[in-house]
């Protein structure tokens, strides 16, 4: 997303890189003791890996990033993009949620719960999934917040919903009669998708798109009410009310066009 107003907890922006111990190239420290990771507080991707390092059990501290404002620490991490979610373990930054969720299940493969499925097929067909999450359903419902008309507004939740109708049928798919995606408990794929659920409830609150119809996607809905009631996510995602706040913020900032992504 385009613009943060939550300031309240960037730090450490005027710090060296080399104070950070974040050097490109250069000796890093490796380990569990120094990871970090940058992020912004509503937004889906730093909730994605945040859930990730949960699920891991490793800890970390925590950068809020002001995107209004970006920080040195965060273009010198991630020069391309310049966006959160940047995990820098042992100095080294890593960008991409997806890339960053399936690092931490590789680095720390013996702790925690598996992230990504065993199976080279199940793992590629949720890599499949996950892309098309990013792809497809994440632009739709932020589009509908972005929509500059009605019509533009009821294009993009009709696009929004045609995605989850495919997800309804991965999930059929993936799941195999099982609670999750990944089967009894969460993976890879239920994170993809999990990690926008707060979104979508605040545009259900801001617009009044029902995106989980019992009708139309009744295994999603059922598995998005079990996926909030986990205890991960639980502890790692913000409400909806706090996406609604941001919203409305980017909307003053940016007129009901917002330059949000
Ligand atoms: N594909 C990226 C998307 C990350 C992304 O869009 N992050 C937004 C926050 S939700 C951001 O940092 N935006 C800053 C900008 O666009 O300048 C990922 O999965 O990590």
């Amino acid at each position: 997303m385009r613009g943060n107003s939550c300031r309240q907890q960037q730090v450490r922006n005027t710090t060296s890189l080399r104070e950070q111990g974040i050097e490109r190239g250069g000796k890093t420290m490796s380990g569990e003791g120094d990871i970090k990771l940058l992020g912004m507080v509503v937004s889906p991707f730093v909730v994605r890996v945040r859930m990730a390092l949960h699920m891991k059990g490793v800890s970390y501290e925590y950068i809020e990033q002001d995107l209004f404002n970006k920080s040195e620490i965060l273009l010198r991490s991630n020069p391309v993009n310049k966006k959160v979610p940047v995990l820098i373990h042992g100095g080294k930054p890593i960008s991409e949620s997806l890339v960053i969720v399936q690092y931490a299940d590789e680095v720390w493969s013996g702790k925690g719960a598996s992230i990504l499925p065993a199976d080279p097929h199940e793992r590629a067909v949720a890599r499949f999934w996950a892309a098309y999450v990013d792809d497809k359903l994440f632009p739709a419902y932020i589009g509908i917040m972005k929509a500059a008309t009605e019509e533009a507004r009821a294009e993009k939740a009709k696009e929004a919903l045609v995605g989850l109708a495919s997800l309804e049928e991965a999930f059929t798919q993936s799941s195999k009669g099982k609670p999750f995606f990944a089967g009894d408990s969460v993976g890879y794929l239920d994170l993809a998708v999990g990690c926008n659920l707060f979104w979508l409830e605040a545009i259900r609150k801001m617009f009044g798109v029902t995106f989980f119809d019992v009708g139309k996607t009744p295994l999603l809905a059922a598995w998005a009410e079990r996926f909030a009631g986990t205890e991960m996510a639980r502890e790692v995602v913000p409400d909806a009310d706090s996406a609604v706040v941001f919203a409305k913020k980017l909307q003053a900032r940016f007129g009901s066009n917002t330059s949000a992504k």
